[in-house]
């Protein structure tokens, strides 16, 4: 299948690329193309994609049981290029800076921005720099970072101090900042509730989501919002954000100095984004409030064991909302639910290693020894 031909020129002297994306045979449209007319597109805005949208709804086939709702499903952001639902916005953000002629990006992040910016600066051409916390990126993130060639800088310090740091940078040089800060990047992500209200005929009751840096719910309620306006979708869901209890600002209602939890994608203690997360909980009538590791890791561990859906730890925080609600007896009898799960479960090796194999040992390369091992002898 041909997905993209890249072909870059030069106009005026900026860099310019385009994709001719229109065989017959291709089936991915990606972000610009598909939702051009609702993103802050030009004529001279380059239209490209690798791969990102278009992620699967999928039905939960046993969670839902305990849930007592009318239908609960799971967005698979982690099906995106990169593994996360980063790259939405991303597309977004590195073509709008293509369009201006930047040369370079940069973002501050916990791992899975990185990996998006880096992926895309280098199909761009562009020089990528990443700024991210010591000890605080999970395994994979960091290994699509420096396979994608960008130029690393790990700081001893939070998040929030390398997201300091990268806004000063991009104040001060020639280099477009592309964190959720970026406008653009809301506006890529909102597509991702355009998909949900495709797939579901209208709006779910409840949307369940992890919050971080606190841009992906206000992304999702812009793109829910402007649904309801173009009367795609019904009505509007109640919004659910979820932070892990050591690193849940919003809930508590101030900053964080030393956020910490199992899920480092979401380890950040002041969200650049609060105020607006806040109004668009409010609006919706909805809530944040945080979930425990121990609920993030209970959940992280259903979701793959009981719905073969593998995510990140941060990702399941969202899961973890939901079933926390539930357990408290919150009646969601009759109501369509959907749990955003943001980013793959490959990404944090190391995590994935602490799970407790159903089983797992080593035998002789031989049918009865197998046999033995399955209890088939
Ligand atoms: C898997 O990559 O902040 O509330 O620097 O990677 O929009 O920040 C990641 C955030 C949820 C939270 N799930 O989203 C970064 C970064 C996953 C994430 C979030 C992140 P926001």
């Amino acid at each position: 299948m041909l997905v993209a031909c890249a072909e870059k020129f030069t106009i005026n002297g900026a860099f310019r690329l385009e994709n001719h994306n229109n065989s017959p045979n291709c089936m991915i449209n990606g972000i610009l193309k598909r939702y051009k007319e609702y993103l802050p597109i030009t004529g001279d805005t380059p239209i490209f994609t690798i791969g990102e949208g278009d992620t699967p709804l999928v039905e939960s086939a046993n969670i839902s049981d305990s849930i007592g709702c009318a239908s609960l499903h799971f967005k698979l952001e982690g099906c995106n290029p990169t593994g996360s639902f980063k790259d939405r916005g991303m597309v977004v953000a590195v073509a709008k800076a293509l369009e201006r002629g930047v040369k370079s990006i940069a973002c501050a992040s916990t791992g899975n921005t990185s990996a998006s910016a880096a992926a895309y600066g280098a199909y761009c051409g562009l020089k990528t720099t990443l700024i991210v916390p010591k000890g605080n990126v999970a395994r994979g993130k960091l290994a699509q970072a420096v396979a994608y060639g960008a130029h690393i800088a790990i700081v001893d310090g939070s998040f929030d101090k390398a997201l300091e740091i990268a806004r000063e940078l991009c104040l001060k040089h020639p280099i477009e900042l592309v964190n959720s800060v970026n406008p653009n990047r809301i506006e890529g992500q909102k597509t991702a509730a355009f998909e949900i209200v495709e797939d579901l005929g209208d709006a779910p009751d409840h949307l369940f989501i992890p919050v971080g840096n606190a841009g992906n719910i206000v992304a999702y309620w812009k793109g829910f919002v402007e649904s309801r306006r173009r009367e795609d979708c019904n009505k509007l869901p109640i919004l659910n954000g979820y932070q892990a209890e050591g690193a849940a600002p919003i809930v508590i209602g101030k900053p964080v100095d030393f956020p910490e939890t199992v899920a480092s994608a979401i380890r950040i203690g002041n969200p650049a984004s609060w105020a607006k997360a806040v109004s668009a909980r409010d609006e919706s009538g909805g809530i944040i409030d945080s979930v425990t590791d121990d609920e993030i890791l209970a959940a992280y561990r259903l979701l793959a064991s009981k719905e073969g859906v593998f995510c990140e730890p941060a990702s399941a925080a969202s899961v973890a909302g939901l079933l926390k609600q539930a357990k408290s007896g919150i009646d969601f009898s009759g109501k369509k639910i959907v749990c955003v799960l943001t980013g793959n479960g490959l990404k944090d090796p190391d995590i994935a290693n602490e799970i407790e194999p159903t089983s797992i040992g080593e035998y002789a390369a031989e049918l009865e020894s197998v046999e033995e091992a399955l209890s088939l002898a």
